[in-house]
This record gives C-alpha cells, sequence and structure tokens, in this order.
C-alpha cells in the first residue's frame, strides 16, 4: 500500500530526514520518503502491519501534523 501524507510543521531539512527515519523505523513500514519542499511524505507500508493511525502516530510523535485532504 503506498500513501502520500500532507505534514505541517516541518521548517527545515532536519525535521524532513528526523521524520524520514522515524517513519522508516516504524514496523510495517516499507519505506518511506519524506520532502520538505513538498511538505509530504510517501509511505509504502504493509497493511497488514500498520495502517493510517500508525503512520499518523509517528508523525504526531515527530512534532508535525498529518493534514487531512
Ligand atoms: Mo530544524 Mo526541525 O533546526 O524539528 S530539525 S526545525
Amino acid at each position: 500500500m503506498n500513501v502520500t501524507l500532507k505534514i505541517a510543521g516541518m521548517h527545515c531539512n532536519g525535521c524532513s530526514s528526523n521524520l524520514e527515519k522515524m517513519l522508516n523505523k516504524r514496523d510495517g513500514v516499507i519505506s518511506a520518503k519524506v520532502s520538505l519542499e513538498a511538505a509530504a511524505a510517501e509511505v509504502e507500508y504493509d497493511e497488514a502491519r500498520v495502517g493510517l493511525d500508525g503512520l499518523r502516530e509517528v508523525v504526531e510523535n515527530c512534532g508535525f501534523d498529518v493534514v487531512e485532504g
């Protein structure tokens, strides 16, 4: 499963690389790529092991928010 999450609150390349690392560490995430410029995270994940709530939890634990829509 692939999803593009719009992320609010990233201000520098440290933010995006921290979030990318944390997403990639999450069980069930196959690969994650975070773009500061696009304010977005592209995530490929195994939906049997993690869902959108789990991905949102990682984003929030990093201090950012998932923008709905
Ligand atoms: Mo940059 Mo982000 O100094 O959490 S790392 S603003």
